[in-house]
């Protein structure tokens, strides 16, 4: 590779990406692939962290691939890759994992949020979540993590992982620093607009799929929660609905929070979600077409999961060889 900064960053084909996904990241990762080094995994092992099935899996894994190279990752700029393909993955986590402290990891608040759903056993994988990724982050020696600003506290941690194991072993891992996309993008979900829209969610009204027709979008906006006012005006502590839709119409047209304000001022809430909403039904509508395409040519999916993960493990093998010599295991 080109002696550029690297940047790193992962999606779990949990489901199918929101506009949350696009706007607080992926949109990001379009822009970066041209000036850094970069990797792009679909994260399937951080997807088993939560009940998954098997065939699903499979399925949303090419789904995934196929998304994000419609909406712009360039296979020929970037490594885009499965990360269950790249072994290296699994076998890092273990040594930082002995490494983690049970204390750092139960303060992670995507992991409370997450056990309560899994109720009295909750894994130990999804305990475990944030070192595998400290593990994807660090394998590749990397600069810049682009996530969205749910991701910070786990970005965190990789830091602190790093500088720990560097100052116990000598220096190994770059420490590495998150960056967030626009206005620090944090989509709320339609329905409860101060929890963050999922593609997980059991509420399909609360997100806007990226595979969502254009009618199913508009009336998908049309239901979404505001209040009792009238006034297009961005409050995110009294107005999160109405804040929110705002920032979604920002992210979708470029137009600023004021512009908006002052485009709907006096128009009522009505006009208001239905601009909203053919926004991001044209913004996403060419994606949805060469989406389609690529997901016919499972033969093309395929070749490009196989050369990325055979250069994503060339990278991350140069990093793990040194540490298992550092920590001691015997390579004969
Ligand atoms: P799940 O519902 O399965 O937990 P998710 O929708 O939260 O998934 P991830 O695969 O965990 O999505 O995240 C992929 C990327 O999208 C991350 O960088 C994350 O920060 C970003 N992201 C996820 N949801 C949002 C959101 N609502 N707003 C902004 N960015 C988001
Ligand atoms: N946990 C991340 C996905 C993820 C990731 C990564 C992001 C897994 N490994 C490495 C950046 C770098 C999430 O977005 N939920």
């Amino acid at each position: 590779m080109e002696d550029k900064k690297i940047v790193y960053s992962g999606i779990q084909p949990s489901g199918t990406f929101t506009i949350g996904n696009y706007f607080g990241a992926m949109k990001n990762w379009v822009k970066l692939q041209d000036d850094y080094n970069s990797l792009f995994c679909v994260v399937d092992m951080h997807a088993i962290t939560m009940p998954q099935v098997a065939a699903d899996l499979r399925r949303r894994t090419y789904e995934s691939l196929a998304l994000l190279l419609a909406l712009g990752i360039d296979p020929q700029k970037s490594i885009l890759y499965v990360q269950s393909m790249v072994p290296e993955h699994a076998e890092l986590t273990w040594i930082l994992n002995c490494n983690a402290y049970m204390g750092e990891l139960s303060r992670m608040t995507q992991f409370k949020d997450k056990a309560q759903k899994q109720g009295e056993n909750i894994r130990v994988g999804l305990f475990d979540y944030p070192v595998l990724m400290a593990a994807d982050i660090l394998l590749y020696q990397t600069d810049y993590v682009p996530v969205g600003s749910d991701q910070r506290q786990h970005v965190e941690l990789a830091r602190d992982l790093a500088v720990r194991f560097n100052q116990a072993y000598g220096d190994v891992f770059k420490v590495p620093e998150a960056i967030f996309g626009e206005s620090g993008a944090r989509i709320m979900s339609l329905q409860e607009p101060t929890k963050k829209m999922s593609k997980s969610d059991e509420n399909l009204n609360g997100f806007i799929s990226l595979l969502d027709d254009p009618k199913q979008i508009v009336k998908k906006f049309k239901r979404a929660v505001t209040d009792s006012e009238t006034e297009v005006r961005y409050d995110r502590e009294n107005k999160p609905g109405v804040s929110n839709l705002m920032e979604i119409y920002a992210c979708a047209s470029g137009a600023s929070l004021e512009a908006i304000a002052e485009e709907f001022s006096g128009k009522g809430y009505g006009d208001f979600k239905l601009k909203v909403g053919e926004a991001v039904a044209d913004t996403i509508r060419p994606v949805q077409e060469e989406y389609k395409r690529l997901l016919a040519d499972k033969g093309y999916l395929e070749q490009v999961m196989r050369n990325n993960a055979e250069a994503a493990s060339r990278i991350a093998w140069r990093t793990l060889a040194k540490v298992r010599k550092k920590v001691g295991f015997v390579t004969v």
